[in-house]
């Protein structure tokens, strides 16, 4: 008699992460909102970036969130889907719309958000969203400052996944991600400088060093950032490079050369999601700068968040033949 199968539980994906993922709306070219005629209607989300960036390298990433049920929410989880980003826990809520921002880059080289996201549906996304099954295997839990700024909800969420990581024996992740149209400095500080102590991972731009440790000098950036306790620390210093602390060991990368920067915007999630790819395929901390710093330097040279990632293993560089030629670690498990 033949012995009924069982049914084989779907793996996890090597990262979980969570936050909004927006419909975005800006225009084509360099030129004020007043004037723009034609725009462009995209998704945008620095953690669904990052998912992405994570899925086009061939590492599996879930997104966790709330969309509403209308085009712009079956939009992102299209999108999403399409990129292969697992988005069984995106949940769709037909009583709160997605969240929209408009941006708009002008002649001057000024950049500004418009937001249209208060009361989204991700806005309400809490810690009863979170299934633990969703994080089981796990190997990092990538998160941003974004969320707690959005709601109390949603800052519970955060402080959630966090324990969530623990449990399952993830890497925590945390980019501070400091977007100044979301709170105050001393707010942000405040509660960014409490999450820290939590990540095992910090990757940080130069503006959130700004504002947690108010302070230009990135070598005290990255120890005090140490101090609080990630065990690696990530400065991104766009086209300064990126540099890194591990262990009280110092890592430094220049910007790959760009030929020309057509959007900048989206280029610290794909850094992300290249050092990330890096640390699950077992490489050094060197190594994963020189990738993240690969994806992030293709990420400027595109129109939209996530355009320029490259999609496949990338190519070009010592990070290309990095992941090319080493075969998928272990997990990275805390001690
Ligand atoms: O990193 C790019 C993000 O800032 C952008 O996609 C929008 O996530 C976003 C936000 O909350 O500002």
């Amino acid at each position: 008699m033949a012995t009924k199968a069982r049914p084989i539980a779907p793996r996890t994906p090597d990262v979980v992460t969570l936050g909004e993922c927006m419909a975005v709306i800006y225009p084509r070219t360099a030129i004020g909102l007043e004037r723009a005629t034609g725009v462009l209607l995209n998704i945008a989300g620095s953690e669904a970036n990052t998912a992405i960036g994570l899925a086009r390298l061939g590492i599996g990433a879930r997104f966790i969130s709330r969309v509403g049920e209308e085009p712009f929410g079956r939009r992102i989880r299209a999108v999403l889907t399409g990129e292969h980003v697992d988005t069984r826990y995106l949940t769709a809520d037909p009583t709160a719309p997605t969240g929209v921002f408009f941006r708009e880059w002008l002649k001057d080289g000024a950049r500004r958000v418009y937001y249209y996201r208060a009361g989204s549906a991700a806005s309400r996304l809490g810690p009863e969203d979170l299934r633990s099954e969703a994080f089981a295997g796990a190997k990092i839990v990538h998160l941003s400052g974004i969320t707690p700024a959005l709601s109390g909800a949603c800052a519970a969420a955060v402080r959630r996944a966090i324990e969530l990581a623990h449990e399952v024996g993830a890497l925590v992740s945390f980019d501070p991600n400091y977007r100044a149209s979301l709170w105050d400095p001393a707010a942000a500080r405040a509660t960014l400088t409490a999450l820290i102590p939590q990540a095992d991972l910090l990757l940080m731009g130069d503006e959130d060093a700004r504002v947690i440790f108010d302070t230009d000098d990135h070598e005290a950036v990255l120890q005090r950032a140490a101090g609080l306790g990630p065990k690696i620390i990530v400065l991104k210093r766009a086209a300064r490079g990126a540099a890194a602390l591990v262990d009280g060991k110092r890592f430094q990368v220049r910007a790959r050369p760009v030929k020309k920067v057509v959007d900048p915007v989206g280029a610290g999630d794909g850094f992300n999601a290249g050092f990330l790819a890096g640390l699950l395929r077992g490489h050094e901390a060197q190594q994963c700068l020189e990738l993240g710093a690969e994806i992030g330097a293709k990420a400027v040279g595109k129109l939209g968040d996530y355009a320029g990632y490259p999609t496949g293993r990338p190519t070009g560089g010592s990070a290309g033949r990095l992941l090319r030629d080493r075969r998928p670690a272990d997990p990275p498990r805390k001690p």
